[in-house]
């Protein structure tokens, strides 16, 4: 058991009697699934479109179930009862087998089972940093699951086994490349690797895109400038868009970072974002394809606070953008940290599609050692409500499209796949993958359900197993932000490597990549006043919302020192002073990951031996990091504001000199 099964650990094939009156690639796909992963079933299945005549007769109600919608249903077909899985298109109908499956492996009945769903969102993705060397950005998973090099020619079965689990989640896209593209992924060898992902993937219901490098035409092209309102720019991309359509007829669409963090864009030619996404969205439009533009940008040459400045940018743009154009926002304002506040971007660009950027890879919440449960966090912000028109305007609402009528939605995770046996770096991190692709299919499932279902389907339905994990899933995110960046800190993490703490830091080349940028940190108290008073970064937002985020008192104390700075004395909730709050938080943190190591312990002879060893050995590194997280940081707070700790706390374990003289040879992910 090294994991690689994922939650699709099916056992012995069951043998269920599956018919496929009209045949396909998926279909077949799906009869497959469900010999391979449902017990042996009374009545026999037939997967069927909704369409087809024998069907239709049945007269059933199946409510709007779109493209991609399901229907399980009992039902008599040709003199015999049978459970019918159907929808509008093969893939639903994968879809619902994957729905059937997952219903009889977490304790249903399938001889009885009625199912019903239909995607809120319509682009369900992953993204992966994956680079053509074979590296992933941010990925502790190990090298890229696409193998460049025998690509076209080696088919790696492996590839099906990606797709599987991605269509029994609900996935619909995958961007191949990282979004620090180089060009060559642009050119003939490169389409034609991606053109054979893209017929295994087919059947599956998986579109591929790549990520475009703005600069291309100059740098693969030939051209002198890639400005974008220069029209052999713009006939440069149609070229290439007919070219990328030719091997792959399906082919999704372009994801862009531009003018961010160094990658060239349409500010360099002092043209606006839109006239980039329009110009490539003119490229791909008659092939049906999309742009996906990121929003994540802060410039070098811009002295705004960062949190503000992809507001600043791209609310002026509102409207301006091609209709095959999706603006693509990160959930905070700063970067993927353990916690943010929604990005004030979500509400306030109604006239344009936006969709949901998350991080799966836990670039700031411990890589792949430490347990961090996701799905609390991706519904934190999806939750949230931005006011957009009045109250319940939620950000899950503005990317679904229901709240302006947009028909482009989508959501994305940067993908925590590598190749790695167990796919993610560990089992629970597997359990984020599961997540993610659950929420972008369905914002509303509570998280802890998804949580129940994942562990039933990837530990085993023992309910002791199933209630420890889910108990230790439930709080582990919360015990993260505890340790390493209590009540609205942010990005106190080391320079590049992004593990382990170093709030001290103060040196870097550009203000906003230090820690101290983000703690504001001195003799009188801590945090980054977002006010009026400081960045006025609280004027973003609705003002519901801003009237909240700009009154310590009303602020959650959650987010309090990412729109504050509040000396050290503050009286808190709890009457600790906030000094001592923050103290307690690092302690509750570190406590919630031994209390994880106990429980984790007691399953000991109900888990299978190589994955429990695997999960011990790194929740041993995740409480012995805690402690250094919380250490580390209080040495550089005390040196700082020179007060005692409070009465039986213990000391850090080392001077501040210590901590800051910890170095890592090698941290996994930083390549760019
Ligand atoms: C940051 C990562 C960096 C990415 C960047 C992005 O540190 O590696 O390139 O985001 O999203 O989180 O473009």
């Amino acid at each position: 058991e090294d994991g690689y099964d994922l939650w699709l650990r099916y056992g012995q094939p069951g043998g269920s009697a599956v018919s496929i009156p009209h045949t396909s690639p998926t279909l077949a796909a799906a009869a497959a699934e469900l010999r391979r992963g449902l017990p042996r079933t009374t009545r026999p299945i037939v997967l069927e479109r909704a369409t087809a005549p024998e069907v239709s007769a049945l007269g059933l109600k199946l409510g709007a179930l779109g493209d991609e919608g399901y229907a399980v249903r009992q039902v008599r077909l040709g003199g015999r009862a049978v459970t019918l899985v159907t929808g509008n298109s093969d893939v639903a109908i994968l879809y619902g087998a994957f729905a059937l499956i997952r219903h009889a492996r977490t304790g249903g009945n399938v001889d009885t089972a009625t199912l019903t769903s239909a995607p809120r969102i319509k682009l369900r993705m992953l993204d992966h940093w994956d680079n053509l060397d074979g590296s992933v950005e941010r990925g502790y998973a190990g090298q890229s699951l696409w193998d460049w090099w025998t690509l076209p020619d080696f088919r790696d079965p492996r590839y099906v086994d990606y797709a599987r689990a991605n269509a029994s989640i609900g996935i619909n896209g995958t961007v191949l490349n990282n979004v620090n593209a180089k060009p060559d992924s642009l050119t003939a060898p490169y389409i034609a690797k991606a053109a054979a992902l893209a017929d295994i993937f087919r059947p599956y219901g998986i579109k591929v895109y790549l990520s475009a490098r703005f600069s291309a035409p100059i740098e693969i092209g030939g051209l002198k400038t890639a400005d974008p309102l220069d029209p052999q720019v713009a006939a440069w991309w149609k070229a290439k868009a007919d070219e990328i359509y030719r091997a792959i007829p399906d082919f999704g669409g372009f994801l862009v970072k531009a003018n961010s963090e160094g990658q060239p864009g349409p500010r360099d030619y002092h043209r606006s974002h839109a006239d980039g996404a329009n110009m490539m969205a003119a490229a791909v439009a008659p092939h049906g394809g999309i742009v996906m533009w990121r929003a994540f940008v802060y410039a070098e040459t811009n002295a705004e606070d960062r949190a503000k400045q992809a507001y600043s940018e791209f609310k002026p743009l509102d409207g301006t953008f091609a209709n095959n154009v999706i603006l693509q926002v990160k959930n905070g304002a700063i970067d993927f940290q353990p916690r943010e506040p929604f990005h004030p971007l979500f509400g306030a660009m109604p006239k344009t599609p936006l969709m949901m950027e998350f991080q799966i890879t836990k670039e700031y919440l411990g890589f792949a050692t430490h347990l961090a449960y996701l799905a609390p966090m991706f519904k934190e912000t999806l939750d949230a409500d931005t006011y957009e028109r009045g109250p319940g305007s939620t950000v899950a609402r503005v990317i679904d499209g229901s709240i302006e009528g947009h028909k482009l939605t989508g959501i994305a995770g940067v993908a925590n796949i590598g190749r790695d046996r167990d796919w993610s770096g560990s089992t629970f991190n597997q359990a984020n993958w599961y997540a993610f692709g659950r929420l972008a299919w369905d914002p509303s499932l509570p998280s802890e359900g998804i949580a129940r279902e994942w562990a039933e389907q990837t530990l085993g339905t023992d309910p002791k197993v199933v209630d420890t994990s889910v108990a230790m899933m439930q709080g582990s995110r919360e015990a993260v932000v505890d340790y390493m960046t209590p009540l609205g800190l942010a990005h106190q993490m080391s320079t590049s490597g992004h593990y382990g703490p170093a709030p001290w830091i103060a040196d870097l080349k550009r203000p906003e990549w230090n820690p101290v940028y983000y703690n504001q940190a001195d003799a009188r108290g801590i945090g980054f006043d977002r006010t009026a008073t400081g960045s006025d970064a609280v004027a973003q937002y609705a003002p519901p919302v801003a009237k909240i985020f700009a009154d310590p008192k009303l602020t959650p104390e959650r987010d309090l020192l990412w729109f504050h700075h509040v000396a050290w004395d503050r009286k808190m909730a709890s009457g600790r002073t906030l000094w001592a709050e923050m103290i307690a938080h690092y302690d509750r943190g570190i406590d919630y990951v031994t209390g994880m190591r106990t429980r984790w312990d007691g399953l000991k002879p109900l888990v299978d031996a190589e994955r429990w060893q695997k999960t011990a050995t790194y929740l041993a590194i995740q409480q012995r990091e805690a402690r250094w997280w919380r250490d580390a940081s209080l040495a550089y707070w005390m040196s700082l504001n020179h007060l005692p700790l409070p009465a039986g706390e213990a000391a850090p374990e080392h001077d501040l000199g210590w901590y800051k003289n910890q170095t890592f040879p090698f941290a996994p992910g930083q390549g760019k």
